[in-house]
């Protein structure tokens, strides 16, 4: 998870699943979530999820996803995103 409104916790996203995956099995399932959206000025937000989307990818996450729980927008979609991918890769 990184601050949508501090872009510096995004560039330290890649050393942290470093981290996660030194200390856990093969093929760990990592979704990057992005947490405070509202705080984001509109105008930053394509080229923030652009940037996010890229390291999603580059660093092998299942999938990006921004949300704010002040708004509630992708609260709930993250949390079913995840479990139910959780159940797909274990049956
Ligand atoms: N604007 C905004 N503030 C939030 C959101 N989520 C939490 N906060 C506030 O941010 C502060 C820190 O939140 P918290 O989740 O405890 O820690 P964090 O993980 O370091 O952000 C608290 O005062 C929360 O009320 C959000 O989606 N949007
Ligand atoms: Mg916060």
């Amino acid at each position: 998870m990184f601050d949508m409104a501090r872009v510096q916790t995004l560039i330290e996203i890649a050393k942290w699943a470093q981290l996660i995956r030194s200390k856990s099995k093969n093929g760990i399932p990592i979704v990057l979530i992005g947490e405070d959206l509202d705080l984001v000025p509109p105008e930053d937000l394509e080229s923030l999820n652009d940037y996010a989307d890229k390291i999603a990818q580059e660093n092998g996450f299942m999938a990006y996803i921004p949300t704010s729980s002040r708004t509630g927008f992708n609260v709930n979609e993250s949390i079913l995103y995840m479990v139910d991918n959780l159940i797909s890769l274990n049956s």
